[in-house]
Order: C-alpha cells, then sequence, then structure tokens
C-alpha cells in the first residue's frame, strides 16, 4: 500500500481510456484517497461513472483555463482535506487545425491557447498545491516526445510540451526546497479521446509497435505504475526529470 494515508489531486480524467484514469487505479489499489476532476458537465458524467469503482473520491469541475476554476478547486480540497500530497497533471489542448499541416502556419492564439492549457496550467496548479503540501509532496505532469523531436503534425504541440518540460524542471527548482518533487512521464502513443481523430494516428501506433525495442504499444497501466513511482516515497530522490514511459522508442537513431 504505497499511497496509503495519502490525498492527491487527478486532472485530465476523460474516460475509461484516458492516461488519467490508468494512474487513478494504479494509485487507488494503493490506497491512495483522490479528487478528480472533470472539464465539463459533458464529461461528468462518464468521470461519475468511473469514479463508482474508487472509494468515496471528491469530484470537482475544473477548466484548467479558468483562474477562478483553478482557486475554486483548491478552496475545496482544504476545506475537505486540509492537505494535500500530491497532484498529476494530464491534460492538454491544441485546436485540431493547428495539429495537421506545418507547424510553420500556427496562428497567434493557437499557439497562445496550447500554451495556456497544455504548458502554463501546471505552473498555475503547482502555485496553488505547495501550500497544502506542508509535509513535502509530488507533483507529476505527462509529456510527449514531440517537445523533443519533430514528430510529424504533432507541431504547437511539441512546441508546448518543450514549454512543460522546462517548467517541470523550474518548479523542481523552485519546490525542492520545500520538499515538493515535479517530474514528468512522456508517454508513447496511446489511443486516448485526446488522440482519436488524429490523421494518420493509427499508422503512428503501427510504426511505434513494429519499431520499439518492446515490440507494443504503451498502455495507461504502464504509465500509471511509472506514476505510481514518482508519486509515492519510492520516487522521493527523483525530481526536475522527464521519464520516457514508450517501450524504448525514443533512444532509437530510426
Ligand atoms: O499530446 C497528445 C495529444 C494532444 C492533443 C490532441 C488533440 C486532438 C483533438 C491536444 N489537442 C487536441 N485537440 C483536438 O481538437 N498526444 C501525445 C497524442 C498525439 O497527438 C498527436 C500525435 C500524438 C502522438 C497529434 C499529431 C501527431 C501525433
Amino acid at each position: 500500500m504505497l499511497m496509503q494515508g495519502k490525498r492527491g489531486l487527478i486532472v485530465g480524467v476523460a474516460n475509461k481510456w484516458s492516461i488519467a484514469w490508468g494512474i487513478t487505479q494504479k494509485l487507488a489499489e494503493q490506497g491512495a484517497e483522490l479528487c478528480l476532476t472533470y472539464q465539463n458537465e459533458r464529461l461528468s458524467k462518464n468521470v461519475r461513472e468511473l469514479a463508482e469503482g474508487l472509494n468515496n473520491p471528491l469530484l470537482l469541475p475544473l477548466d484548467l483555463t479558468s483562474d477562478k476554476q483553478i482557486v475554486m478547486t483548491f478552496e475545496r480540497l482544504k476545506q475537505e482535506w486540509g492537505h494535500l500530497d500530491f497532484v498529476v497533471h494530464a491534460a492538454a489542448f491544441a485546436p485540431r487545425a493547428a495539429l495537421e499541416g506545418q507547424f510553420l502556419a500556427t496562428s497567434r492564439e493557437d499557439f497562445r491557447l496550447a500554451h495556456d492549457i497544455s504548458a502554463y496550467s501546471l505552473t498555475a496548479l503547482a502555485q496553488m498545491a505547495h501550500p497544502l503540501m506542508s509535509e513535502g509532496g509530488s507533483i507529476l505532469t505527462l509529456s510527449y516526445l514531440g517537445g523533443q523531436r519533430v514528430v510529424p503534425n504533432y507541431n504547437v504541440m511539441g512546441v508546448a510540451k518543450a514549454a512543460l518540460e522546462a517548467s517541470v524542471r523550474y518548479l523542481a527548482a523552485d519546490l525542492g526546497p520545500e520538499g515538493i518533487r515535479v517530474n514528468a512521464v512522456s508517454a508513447g502513443p496511446i489511443k486516448t479521446l485526446a488522440a482519436s481523430g488524429i490523421s494518420g494516428f493509427g499508422s503512428m501506433m503501427r510504426h511505434h509497435r513494429s519499431r520499439t525495442p518492446l515490440r507494443k504499444d504503451t498502455d495507461i497501466f504502464e504509465v500509471g505504475d511509472a506514476a505510481l513511482f514518482l508519486l509515492s516515497s519510492m520516487g522521493r530522490g527523483v525530481t526536475g526529470q522527464v521519464l520516457y514511459v514508450d517501450g524504448g522508442f525514443s533512444i532509437m537513431a530510426e
């Protein structure tokens, strides 16, 4: 029971395919007490149904573009728990049109929105979370290889993931003296809601599966186990890192 007595916030569960849901189940199995958020009323039904299999989690609405909703979320956590041990940030967005064609064509507004939701929101959560982490804590976000290398069509999301990974390092430096660790897991491609409908995603999955050293898809439970390591005391010496959970894909030259 690695997470017994630990309380944490998980942002990014949309449905049962969500990486955040794989992480949630692994943390719940190890005794964590959880608060899940849902982006909007449309997704709240999914999250409420998934939550039925958990031990009485807190469920709160949270749209990461809204400072007011972020403040309200942490006010509720302070009321209900008065204390926080971990945060999982597993949300990203860029307008669909920005995820095809050339990065060169990215508009100012699409760039701004992608960075606001996919990168800045980690810092916004860390700002609100750290006063509640009086006994130390662990913050985790999700990244992707496209933040380090050019992946066709990933475009402005790659630039936002680069900003997110740099944010992990700066936040780790700021919060380390408080005993708060900040890390990312960079997952291989997984067919989530966010990935559905991206043109060429299926062929990317096949490419990954046939070339990656482990010769299989990345799944939400192997990401969940890596998250469990980083969020539990097992990861107590690790901060500011990006851990690749991608079957080894990223080490290959071609
Ligand atoms: O980070 C992601 C996906 C992020 C994402 C996906 C969407 C699709 C629907 C962000 N915003 C949106 N907006 C939408 O309207 N991944 C790592 C998965 C992913 O997305 C890709 C990939 C991979 C891998 C997009 C293009 C190329 C590769």
